[in-house]
């Protein structure tokens, strides 16, 4: 390997990596650039496995998305519909909400992850009693709901601070904030893509203060679309820098873009080779985050097995019900049991192991 690095000018940082220094903004652009995929995946798995060895982490979660009015016009989003009543528009009523998870009262799931469009005229109570009715239910799920961008509406819309909404959503059940909203933190793409929602300084602060409130929190970025070599660095950097601060971050998720039945649906998908690339380059330049999550449902079932070998430590969960991905063209399945992640992980040659919200390792249920 070390020729094959050598050939592509990766020695100097091979070095740097094995001595524990950070890579830096140029280097971050030469691994999106080297031609090899197998050298920047090799460099990515010495990390993975310094880190965690064989260990792949998962968990037994749902998802729910209890509306999808939402003002914001995300050019690459199938999931929102602008006001209510328009066609595929809907909103859960609480008990409907809270339905979901009573159906489900003889898994053992322990992890709810709410994300929803941001919808004008709900009160804030809705969201409130959403997470406490979760909690009457089911006390001991972990709620990880309400992304920064869906924190900064809500603050904007009900005349609160960004803390205020953070403190009573804790109070009320709130336990993590998922990572959804960061999508590309440069200006040029946020203009062009998300324009009319919280920008990247805001969603980093919302996080921030959360970590200070003492939640800890996902963060993702969104790829494959208008987003150049440069501007996925850069993203990279940022999350870095506020984990530097905070060490809030428990894992990043690149997000592979999806583009049908949005406008941008004239883009062709990240290719595999990509998604391999951009979670193995993670990887090594987030070296002050855990984990490195590569979301199923986004990326397919057989390219996160394979990120298994570039980087990834992570498979998200067994996702019921995601609507997100599967209304943007994903042919994934809607969910996955307990028992068929484990054996994709292990048909992978990785060490399946089932992981709370906080990455506490879960003893594996007796056999039946
Ligand atoms: O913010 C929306 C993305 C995100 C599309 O925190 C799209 O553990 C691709 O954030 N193509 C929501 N992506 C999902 C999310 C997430 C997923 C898994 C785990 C976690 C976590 C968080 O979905 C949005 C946006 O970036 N998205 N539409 C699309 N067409």
């Amino acid at each position: 390997m070390r020729a094959r690095l050598a050939r592509h000018g990766l020695t100097d940082l091979a070095d740097r990596l094995e001595a524990g220094l950070r890579l830096d903004f140029d280097d971050g652009v030469r691994l999106f650039r080297c031609p090899d995929l197998l050298a920047v995946g090799w460099l990515a798995n010495r990390e993975r496995e310094r880190r965690h060895g064989d260990r792949t982490y998962f968990n037994h979660n749902l998802r729910l998305e209890a509306t999808n009015v939402c003002v914001a016009s995300c050019l690459f989003c199938a999931f929102a519909r602008l006001r209510p009543g328009d066609p595929g528009a809907y909103t859960m009523s609480l008990e409907e909400a809270w339905d979901r998870l009573r159906r489900r009262a003889a898994e053992p799931l322990t992890e709810i992850h709410v994300v929803n469009g941001l919808h004008p005229d709900l009160p804030f109570a809705y969201y409130a009693e959403l997470l406490r009715g979760f909690k009457r239910i089911r006390p001991d799920v972990h709620l990880k709901c309400f992304t920064a961008v869906e924190i900064a509406f809500f603050a904007d819309l009900y005349g609160m601070t960004d803390e205020q909404v953070l403190g009573e959503l804790r109070a009320a059940g709130l336990d993590s904030l998922p990572g959804g909203g960061a999508e590309i933190f440069a200006e040029r793409v946020r203009r062009k893509i998300c324009h009319d929602k919280c920008d990247a300084d805001r969603y980093l602060a919302i996080h921030r203060t959360a970590h200070r409130l003492g939640l800890r929190s996902n963060v993702t970025m969104l790829y494959g679309h208008i987003e150049t070599a440069e501007e996925r660095v850069d993203h990279m950097l940022r999350v870095r820098a506020l984990q530097d601060e905070t060490g809030g971050f428990q894992a990043f998720i690149p997000l592979a873009f999806h583009p049908d039945h949005n406008p941008m649906r004239k883009l062709p998908p990240p290719s595999a080779a990509d998604t391999l690339r951009v979670h193995a380059v993670a990887r090594l330049m987030l070296d002050n985050v855990d984990h490195i999550k590569a979301f199923w449902i986004a990326t397919g079932v057989e390219v996160a097995q394979t990120a298994l070998w570039f980087g990834v430590d992570d498979l998200d969960g067994t996702v019921q019900e995601e609507r997100i991905y599967h209304m943007a063209g994903a042919r994934t399945p809607e969910a996955l049991t307990v028992a068929e992640l484990r054996r994709l992980i292990r048909a992978a040659g990785r060490e399946p192991v089932e992981r709370d919200s906080l990455y506490r390792v879960l003893e594996p249920a007796p056999a039946a």
